[in-house]
């Protein structure tokens, strides 16, 4: 059965960005609860900082889940992504998503590399860069097995990234792994940009999907926008899909509306 997720940032640089609770871990995981959420998604400045929250005990009183970890802080933060030139900024983005990857495993959440896989670009061309994300998602994807959690790999819209845009172009980037531990995350936002249909998008992803961005065309809460949902539903019902649909979306109005009005779109096409 999928499950509903909300995510909660805690990262001073993204205050602007598309997460629906921002800066207090305890606030979201008090809302998310009331809402009914199964589960949160936390995106923190570092490893240390997922560490210093008192998770455990929030998630056991509110009998929520932690979906997922993201990483793009080392992105934000530091300028760090998995395709640099440069071998020793590279050795740093692999570290700084090991951290985020041993932060996550005591509550089984796998880590999301998304804005850190980086790009081609003048300094390394695309089979170089293509080469430098493999060797990342073969390493941290065992590191991630070692803990009996998954990676995940996010597409990301032309405008973020020119290393995989689409779930066939996913699936490609997966297909030569040495890991089978990497799964795609179907963010439906960049989709939207990307996909020439969503479902059919899904349906190319297929298995390999291990987490789902649920969210509307203008990236706001699901049912905010156009986004057609009813076929989006029923491609996820198609492939087997069991994981998270997790909000990411940026608080417009704002939070409690942006979460109440996700879980209603959830309800509406994932419990009816
Ligand atoms: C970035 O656009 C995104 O969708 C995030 O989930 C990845 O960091
Ligand atoms: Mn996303």
């Amino acid at each position: 059965m999928i499950k509903s997720a909300v995510t909660i940032s805690i990262v001073e640089e993204a205050k602007k960005g598309p997460f629906v609770f921002h800066a207090d871990v305890a606030a979201g995981c008090e809302k998310a609860a009331a809402l009914g959420f199964d589960a949160v998604e936390l995106f923190a400045p570092s490893a240390d900082a997922i560490n210093a929250q008192p998770l455990g005990e929030l998630l056991e009183k509110h009998s929520l889940n932690l979906a997922a970890v993201g990483t793009g802080a080392g992105m934000v933060i530091h300028g760090l992504h998995l395709c640099d030139a440069d071998a020793g900024r590279r050795t740093q983005a692999c570290d700084f998503i090991r951290g985020i990857i041993d932060a996550g495993a005591p509550f089984k959440a796998p880590a999301i590399i998304g804005s850190m896989q980086g790009r081609w670009d003048a300094t390394t061309d695309k089979d170089t860069a293509l080469g430098y994300l493999r060797d990342s998602l073969n390493d941290l994807g065992e590191h991630a097995a070692g803990h009996g959690v998954p990676l995940i790999y996010e597409p990301l819209n032309r405008y973020e990234t020119n290393l995989a845009t689409t779930m066939a172009e996913g699936v490609e980037l997966l297909a030569p792994l040495s890991t089978s531990n990497v799964v795609l995350l179907a963010d439906l936002f960049h989709m939207n940009i990307e996909e020439a249909n969503i479902a059919d998008g899904l349906r190319d992803g297929g298995k390999h999907i291990g987490h789902v961005h649920f969210v509307d065309s203008n990236r706001q809460a699901a049912g905010r926008g156009h986004m057609d949902y009813g076929p989006i539903a029923a491609a996820l019902q198609e492939i087997g899909y069991d994981g998270y649909a997790c909000a990411e979306a940026f608080p417009i109005p704002d939070s409690d509306e942006t979460a109440r009005q996700t879980i209603e779109t959830f309800k509406a096409f994932f419990r009816s």
